[in-house]
């Protein structure tokens, strides 16, 4: 819909995407249309005239379904479904439905199973999917007094009990993750998420970057599980890079709530990538709605290197447009094209400076013999210079603050400690 305060551009990128949404939720898309209208109608969100085109069409055999491009309120829902006698879903069902096809893990099923419920609940009374769901045991679609609050209340009961129980395991899986970072912060090494806009080539640059094989492929969220791989930078030194569920315009909060388990990889990251497509005409608007979910999840404020990717789908006009463009808003990015490894040696350089979060700097004697502890520091940390002496190798250099305890043995005499 198209209301005041909306451009029909915005709203013209929404539909192709909501289009493409609904192709990977495997529906064809057979009509799209736009309503301008001053403010929703609080019954039918769209109004009666366009109700009566679509019941129209509908009878000249036009369509199953109708997907709306905002969200409807369950009783918008129930009616529009009881006036077109047909499924009405809305962006946020979309989106689920393509989660519940996708996820894999057993982690990202509860968290799919977890959101649809949630969003199913108070959509329980009387909607058209819920009476098809029980067989029709409504006897028709509008009857009145339907089959009984019982039979409802008993319905919403078992769902109400199934999200306890999904939220406990749930929690189970969070504690499990949370150890399992808790083990990566032994290996004291710093952790970079690569977040951006879904289909941006997060996944594919995770793959070029480490030698990975995490699924990359032409179409909206094909990732929903996190993986994360050692990436190593020219100076040796390693970070852990994790790919994460890509963002979208409109992303249900429900949805966020449920993935917070994934999300977490990103709030607990020290630093983030954000790979942006600037082969997309709406790269900004999509940058902005990262931004959005970065801040509402509270990472907003953490160091932060973008990669403007895709950049060999330009020609040389269109690139330097599209990085100019960029660059007003992000000074430092990074142009890059993840399918042909190009600009990996200036987005490896900012991921080194940018991933020197909370160091420390030092100057340790290393007896001979423990060549090791200096390999170790290169890949952790930094070693800037070093002195051949007697005793020993002096080393000047930095580590993570969280590493720098299992340093402190070989501080150097005169050096008080690790600085
Ligand atoms: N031409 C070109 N295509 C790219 C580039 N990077 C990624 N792609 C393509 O873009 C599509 C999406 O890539 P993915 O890596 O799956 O994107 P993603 O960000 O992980 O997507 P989701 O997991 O769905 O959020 C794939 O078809 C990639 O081959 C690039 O630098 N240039
Ligand atoms: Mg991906």
């Amino acid at each position: 819909m198209l209301l005041p305060g909306t451009t029909s551009r915005a709203v013209g990128d929404q539909m192709a995407e909501l289009a493409d949404l609904t192709r990977t939720a495997g529906a064809e898309v057979v009509g799209t249309d736009v309503q301008r209208r001053s403010g929703i109608d609080p019954a039918h969100f769209i109004g009666m005239g366009k109700v009566e085109e679509l019941r129209e069409m509908k009878l000249e055999g036009g369509f199953d379904v109708v997907i709306c491009n905002d969200d409807l309120s369950p009783r918008q829902q129930r009616n529009l479904e009881r006036e077109l006698k047909t499924r009405v879903l809305d962006r946020t069902e979309v989106i689920l439905d393509i989660f519940a096809q996708h996820a894999r893990t057993h982690e990202g099923r509860l968290q799919v199973e977890a959101a649809r419920l949630h969003h199913m609940l108070p959509r329980l009374i009387g909607s058209y999917a819920y009476d098809r769901q029980v067989g029709g045991r409504r006897g028709g679609v509008g009857a009145r007094g339907g089959p009984g609050e019982q039979q409802i209340e008993t319905e919403r009961r078992r769902i109400r009990k199934r999200m306890r129980d999904l939220e406990r395991e749930i929690e189970q899986v969070r504690s499990q993750r949370h150890q399992q970072r808790t083990g990566r912060r032994r290996a004291e090494l710093e952790t970079a998420a690569i977040v951006g806009y879904t289909n941006a080539g997060k996944s594919t640059l995770l793959n070029a970057m480490t030698g990975a094989s995490v699924q990359a492929e032409q179409r909206v969220f094909a990732t929903l599980d996190p993986t994360t791989r050692r990436l190593a930078l020219p100076t040796g030194r390693e970070v852990l890079l994790t790919d994460t569920v890509g963002f979208i315009q409109k992303l249900p909060t429900d949805l966020v709530a449920a993935f917070r388990a994934t999300l977490e990889e990103v709030t607990e990251a020290d630093l983030i990538i954000q790979v942006i497509d600037v082969s997309s005409p709406s790269f900004l608007d999509q940058a902005a709605t990262v931004e959005q979910v970065l801040a509402d999840l509270g990472a907003g404020d953490k160091p932060r290197v973008v990669a403007l990717n895709k950049v060999d789908l330009l020609g040389p006009l269109a690139r330097r447009r599209a990085i100019a463009a960029a660059s007003s808003r992000y000074p430092n990015a990074v142009a890059i094209s993840a399918t042909k490894r190009s600009g990996f040696p200036g987005l490896l350089g900012a991921v080194d400076r940018c991933s020197r979060g909370d160091t420390v700097e030092f100057e340790l004697l290393v007896p001979y013999g423990r060549e090791s502890v200096l390999a170790e520091l290169r890949k952790v940390g930094g070693v800037e210079r070093t002195e051949y002496v007697e005793g020993g190798t002096r080393a000047w250099g930095w580590v993570p603050r969280h590493a720098a305890r299992r340093f402190e043995t070989y501080a150097a005499a005169g050096s008080e400690r690790v600085r």
